[in-house]
């Protein structure tokens, strides 16, 4: 996959892309970053990106001639155009389904904005505007790399075992299930007898079990949308009852 980054930050980039699995994938010829810089695409002696909002009102807003300038001129170093990406809080939630999408993509463009956000005629040259959560930023570079991430881990042949993303946290609707390693007693914390026993199908309905209390308990609204058996319903009413503050906490 190749992925072009418009921004007035370029170097943001250069560490989380370079460092571990997403560095790694770029070694292996398995994903191509190349960041731009917006200024590039100005023509004025101060390289301006932004200016004053029409009808007035607080900050600057990203101007459109460099972004369309950009954009064009990134969709043309390739055959194919590529899916336009933009990142602002008004955008639609990213999740690990358009994840998945967008790892079938052969490249992707994507429009980092600063400032107080773009003129809206800019937004025309989006296929899809993301937000990774409710909250403001000072600019897209974060959740362009956010999104970078979670989709490089599932381009074939980036995690040497390729089922393994299969098993995980949303693949299934539900948060993930603790996991341990060794020691089996660390600091007198135990790990589970069931894990130690050898018994797969024990195993696989103790991890269940312990998916579904955890996203009843932090995530319920996860579980609305989910086929439950009869036993996860009991689990669930029964997760519910446990108070989340123990009796046994505090002072007595
Ligand atoms: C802030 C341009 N979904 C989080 C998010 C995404 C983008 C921005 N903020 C938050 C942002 C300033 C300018 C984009």
């Amino acid at each position: 996959m190749i992925v072009d980054v418009v921004s007035i930050f370029p170097s943001m980039f250069e560490g989380p892309l370079s460092a571990s699995i997403v560095g790694l994938a770029q070694e292996r010829g398995l994903l191509e970053v190349r960041c731009h810089d917006l200024r590039d695409w100005t023509h004025d002696r101060h390289r301006s990106t932004d200016d004053s909002p029409y009808g007035g009102g607080p900050g600057m807003v990203m101007k459109p001639q460099p972004l369309f300038e950009a954009v064009e001129a990134v969709q043309a170093l390739e055959d194919e155009p590529g899916k336009v990406v933009f990142f602002t809080p008004a955008g639609v939630p990213f999740t690990q389904t358009i994840a998945e999408e967008l790892s079938g993509e052969e490249r992707l463009v994507m429009v980092c904005g600063r400032y107080e956000g773009f003129d809206e005629r800019v937004l025309s040259l989006a296929d899809v505007d993301l937000s990774i959560g409710d909250y403001v930023l000072t600019g897209g570079e974060l959740p362009a790399m956010v999104v970078i991430d979670a989709v490089t881990r599932l381009l074939h042949g980036v995690l040497g075992h390729e089922d393994s993303s299969a098993d995980e946290s949303f693949s299934d609707g539900l948060l993930e299930y603790p996991q341990y390693t060794r020691p089996s007693v660390y600091r007198g914390m135990e790990v589970p007898e069931v894990l130690r026993s050898g018994d797969h199908a024990r195993i696989e309905a103790w991890r269940r079990e312990q998916s579904i209390r955890k996203t009843a308990r932090v995530r319920p609204e996860l579980l609305e949308r989910l086929p439950l058996s009869a036993d996860d319903r009991r689990i669930i009413e029964d997760e519910l009852a446990t108070p989340l503050i123990s009796a046994t906490t505090g002072t007595d």
